[in-house]
């Protein structure tokens, strides 16, 4: 790893530094010696493969927790979250005259949206042309919701341990009438480095990435997915467009969603294929901010980011809790050496290597 200013013996496997994120403007720890030690932590039962469950509420033509009946879906399915944390109409709780007890109002929707009709068909399982069609109805949420609210918050928990309390493949939509702290942040971040520098952040770093190299997962003519420079997780990933400035995925092109269900097929394959078990994550989508009036935003690149916890095995997790919770994020593996683990990883699903959809499921 090549880092500026390095003196002679620093080995970044070796030696503990610290990392600087451009996009949080915060700094990691990386102390990959201690991959070392023994861990004598929790071991997770292995996670639950989803059994199939004729009663789940997300299938279709089943009745969900309101008394909607599903329709007979056979591709995605949107529906209003039965239990919504925001709504449209909420009262303004007024913004009150002591700076320690301040509000604000709060108003939004929040959608779910299935994927698929099975509840055993992830995204790594489904065909090119039904990832094709998850991205595109994610682009119509977005100029849907986005004519409206400040924030279209796309988001997937998959997996028990990420909190995800249903097994079938979806994902959560909420859209906000405010800015959330995390894309707040975001945009403050990247509008400095616009200004300091004349170009987008993560144009410039998508460049750098594939140049270094060290850090690529998955790369297509349009796409990029590496491990960043600054990551936590463990096998977190950065999935962004690497040509062109693009602001939101109402904004890409028909040959860029294509190419970008490849690439996510190509990494999420690889995430099962790591530990061959369905790997959790929370991932989600950041773009522009927008709303009705969005302000300036040349500063802004659409992207993705997948904060898988899993560690060691398919057991062994990463906690983000003492340190982390109290002082900063720390992580032990490098993301070199994550990058290169999964990097090395086959294309195929282990699950298809193994013949276990084959009957119910032909590409
Ligand atoms: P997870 O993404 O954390 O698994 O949440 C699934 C969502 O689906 C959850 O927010 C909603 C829950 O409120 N849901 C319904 O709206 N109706 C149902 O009948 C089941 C689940």
């Amino acid at each position: 790893m090549s880092c500026g200013g390095a003196t002679g013996n620093f080995v970044p496997t070796e030696h503990q530094h610290l990392r600087y994120n451009p996009l949080r403007a915060s700094w990691v720890l990386v102390s990959a010696h201690r991959m070392r030690r023994p861990w004598g932590g929790r071991v997770e039962d292995p996670p639950e493969e989803p059994m199939p469950d004729l009663g789940n509420p997300l299938l279709p033509g089943n009745t969900r927790a309101n008394g909607e009946v599903n329709p007979d879906y056979d591709g995605t399915f949107v529906f209003e979250n039965d239990f919504p944390a925001l709504q449209p109409n909420a009262p303004d709780p007024g913004s009150g005259d002591d700076p320690l007890f301040r509000s604000k109002v709060a108003r939004g929707v929040c959608k779910v949206m299935c994927f698929h009709p099975r509840s055993d068909i992830t995204l790594p399982l489904m065909t090119h042309d039904e990832v094709v069609t998850v991205i595109d109805k994610w682009a119509e949420l977005v100029e849907e919701l986005g004519s409206t609210y400040t924030w279209v918050q796309i988001f997937e928990n998959k997996g028990a341990m990420m909190g995800c309390s249903n097994p079938h493949p979806h994902c959560q939509v909420w859209a906000s009438s405010f800015l959330p702290n995390e894309p707040a942040l975001a945009d403050r971040c990247q509008r400095k480095f616009y200004e300091e520098h004349g170009e987008p952040l993560l144009l410039r770093y998508a460049r750098q990435e594939v140049e270094r190299r060290e850090r690529v997962v998955v790369q297509s003519c349009d796409w990029l997915a590496v491990v960043p420079y600054w990551a936590t997780w463990p096998f977190q990933t950065l999935l962004l467009p690497r040509r062109r400035h693009i602001l939101r995925l109402n904004d890409l092109t028909t040959e860029e969603r294509r190419d970008l269900a490849d690439v996510m097929k190509r990494l999420l394959t690889k995430y099962d294929n790591l530990f061959e078990v369905s790997f959790p994550y929370s991932m989600g989508w950041h773009g522009a901010p927008t709303g009705p009036a969005p302000p300036s935003l040349a500063h802004w690149q659409l992207h993705a980011h997948y904060f898988p916890p899993l560690l060691r095995s398919a057991t062994v997790r990463k906690f983000m809790v003492g340190y982390e919770l109290l002082a900063q994020e720390q992580r032990d593996l490098t993301p070199e050496q994550a990058a290169e683990k999964l990097r090395r990883l086959p294309d195929e699903h282990y699950k298809i290597r193994d013949g276990g959809l084959k009957e119910q499921k032909k590409e």
